[in-house]
């Protein structure tokens, strides 16, 4: 059985996430405000690592600058002494009914030059408090109706918004990187950059394309259909795997937020397979909501769950791969040969032209016969899911 997380697990929390008070489109908050000081102690008490937070999140928008070096003062006092990090903030452009269609995509342009200051001044705070990814999500850049936005021309300012807060931390000497994280819809009808495909083919277009990398949630693939391991395996493969935000989701409807592991099991464990062993040493954020059914003592029960479904992966993911059984049918499924180049060493496109056992002398109906063998290969990762092999 698994223990405690520990801060090693790197396990981090919005504020946002345990401090949802779970107002929805048809109903009010359930449960008080909670105090960003408190939900510091109690994430370090639970064994967690780091907390992330919105500008707005940490000091409400309109604040005076009183009230605000307050909440600051604050905050930074408990992270001082519990020893919890803060490894990534965000801006909150989509709360305040100025941001209703956007913010550094908005048809307007007075909102899209607000939005960028209101990004660099959270940038100042992330980087004092020691932040090394700064995370955009992008909920108001959209539309519900394709006669309102240019697309080609929101993408111009989609690129010269993050070209330009690059740039800025770039002069202040900054250490941080930008994660842009995909979503389809909701708030708005259509949201650009809806997948991680998106946003990685928009990356590659910036002038500061090194800074930027994706900061991809486990839900809003899945509500767009897509396998998010293989979101993530792409990512990660493009070293854009900057951050990520764990929950869970059932399929293609509004967006849930579940604790992680409590949609679809079975790619929470083949994400926690690929994160453990290809390579991803960043922070494993929670982005979930604790249930609007429950009470203050539901939302630790909730977020402790976050962190034992990833532990209680974790150890099945390692006994999978250290199962010689696995081994070898890996083997059995071809699986290590994939990693093998497809033409040998020096090879060039004329050698390839004459080998006659690629092509003249092959024999394709034979090696049609030839089976993969996932079936059993897939039965044993299910079986070590439920902790039966
Ligand atoms: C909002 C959204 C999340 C984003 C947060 C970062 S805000 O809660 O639903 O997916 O990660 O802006
Ligand atoms: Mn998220
Ligand atoms: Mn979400």
């Amino acid at each position: 059985m698994v223990g405690k997380p520990v801060p090693e697990d790197k396990f981090s929390f919005g504020l946002w996430t345990v401090g949802w008070r779970a107002a929805d489109p048809f109903g009010d908050a359930t449960r008080p405000e909670l105090d960003a000081v408190e939900a510091v102690h109690r994430l370090a008490e639970l064994g967690a690592w780091g907390v992330t937070f919105h500008d707005d999140d940490l000091i409400p928008f309109g604040s005076d600058t009183t009230e605000r070096d307050r909440r600051i003062n604050r905050f930074r006092a408990a992270l001082d002494e519990t020893g919890l990090v803060v490894p990534m903030a965000t801006t909150n452009l989509f709360t305040h009914p100025v941001f209703k269609d956007g913010g550094l995509t908005s048809n307007d342009r007075e909102v899209r030059r607000f939005a960028l200051r209101k990004v660099m001044r959270n940038m100042d705070l992330a980087a004092e408090l020691g932040a090394s990814t700064y995370v955009l999500w992008g909920g108001r850049e959209g539309s519900e109706t394709d006669a309102a936005k240019d697309v080609r021309a929101a993408m111009d300012r989609y690129r010269e918004g993050i070209d330009t807060l690059a740039q800025y931390v770039r002069d202040q000497g900054y250490g941080l990187r930008l994660a842009l994280e995909p979503k389809p819809n909701e708030p708005r009808g259509d949201i650009l950059l809806p997948t991680i495909g998106h946003a990685l083919a928009f990356i590659s277009t910036l002038e500061h394309h090194d800074m930027v990398g994706v900061n991809p949630e486990v839900g809003h693939e899945q509500m767009a259909g897509l396998n998010f391991v293989h979101g993530i395996g792409q990512a990660l493969w493009q070293g854009k795997l900057f951050h990520l935000d764990l929950n869970g989701q059932h399929g293609p409807r509004y967006d849930q937020d579940l604790v992680f592991g409590h949609g679809d099991v079975l790619s929470a464990f083949f994400l926690v397979d690929l994160l453990e062993h290809g390579g991803y040493e960043g922070p494993r954020h929670f982005d979930y909501k604790p249930p609007r059914t429950e009470d203050i003592d539901g939302v630790w029960a909730s977020a402790e769950a976050n962190m034992r479904s990833y532990l209680l992966l974790r150890e099945r993911a390692l006994a999978f791969r250290a199962d010689p059984r696995v081994v070898e049918a890996l083997e059995r499924s071809r699986v290590p040969e994939l990693s093998r180049p497809t033409l040998a060493e020096g090879e060039s496109p004329a050698d390839l032209k004459a080998d006659r056992t690629a092509f003249e002398d092959f024999d394709a109906d034979a090696v049609a016969q030839r089976g993969y063998a996932y079936a059993q290969l897939s039965q044993l990762a299910f079986e070590h899911l439920l902790g039966a092999a």
